[in-house]
């Protein structure tokens, strides 16, 4: 099968902002009294920030309303911001644009599939809005990975088929998603966790086409 588009998520794959959801979500559990460590922060990669908020709260043993869970979402998106006001180009992932230019220039569609709702905030940061044929981020999904949904409608979008298609992943449930989904999936990080993935590399470093060849089975 011809691969004609690449779909990528964001957090942990083009630019490392998994370390300051960690920092904005381990001062939100400081403040409650909840012990929340990086071990339990691998549960949180690519999952919405109301999920992630509830993973951390079963940690705990207080009950909360609703308003107040909703005040403590606000809280950690204002610190998660603040921590991210200083990106810049210099923190997209290695070989990251380096792919992004052979990909535009190979004529292979360029999506994006992010839970955040930071996701075009972040992108306009990494100045690489221009490079996507299609955004799909967490202001336009309803489900949360390892629902598929994310990269569905990326591929609606961008008019390929899943099997058309290649996702690049660093979480779990992200990987999940993109097998459901009907994608080839790469996963980048630790082969243990994204062990569902057609294939796992330990670093965006290791990106190159001859993936592309992979995926279609050459
Ligand atoms: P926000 P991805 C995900 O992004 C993160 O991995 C996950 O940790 C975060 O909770 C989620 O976005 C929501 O982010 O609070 O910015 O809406 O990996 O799918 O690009
Ligand atoms: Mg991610």
């Amino acid at each position: 099968m011809k691969i004609k588009a690449c779909i990528f998520d964001l957090d942990g794959v083009i630019v490392d902002t998994a370390k300051f959801h960690f920092l904005a979500w381990k001062r939100l559990a400081d403040e409650l009294n909840i012990s929340f460590d990086e071990h339990d922060n691998e549960q949180l990669k690519g999952v919405s920030r109301t999920t992630s908020l509830e993973i951390i709260l079963r940690k705990g043993s207080i009950q909360y309303s609703e308003e107040e869970k909703q005040e403590m979402a606000v809280k950690k998106n204002i610190w998660y911001l603040e921590y991210c006001s200083t990106i810049d180009e210099s923190e997209i992932l290695p070989g990251i644009k380096e792919f992004l230019d052979e990909l535009k220039l190979k004529n292979i569609l360029i999506g994006l599939g992010s839970a955040s709702k930071n996701a075009l905030l972040i992108l306009d940061k990494l100045k690489l809005t221009s490079y996507f044929d299609a955004i799909v981020d967490g202001n336009k999904i309803t489900e949360a990975k390892p629902n598929p949904q994310v990269f569905l409608r990326a591929a609606e979008e961008l008019n390929v088929n899943p099997n058309e298609a290649i996702v690049f992943e660093d979480a779990e449930a992200g990987v999940e998603a993109a097998i459901r989904g009907g994608f080839y999936a790469i996963g980048i990080g630790d082969a243990k966790i994204l062990g569902k993935a057609n294939i796992v590399l330990r670093s965006t470093a290791l990106i190159n086409f001859n993936l592309i060849d992979a995926a279609e089975g050459k």
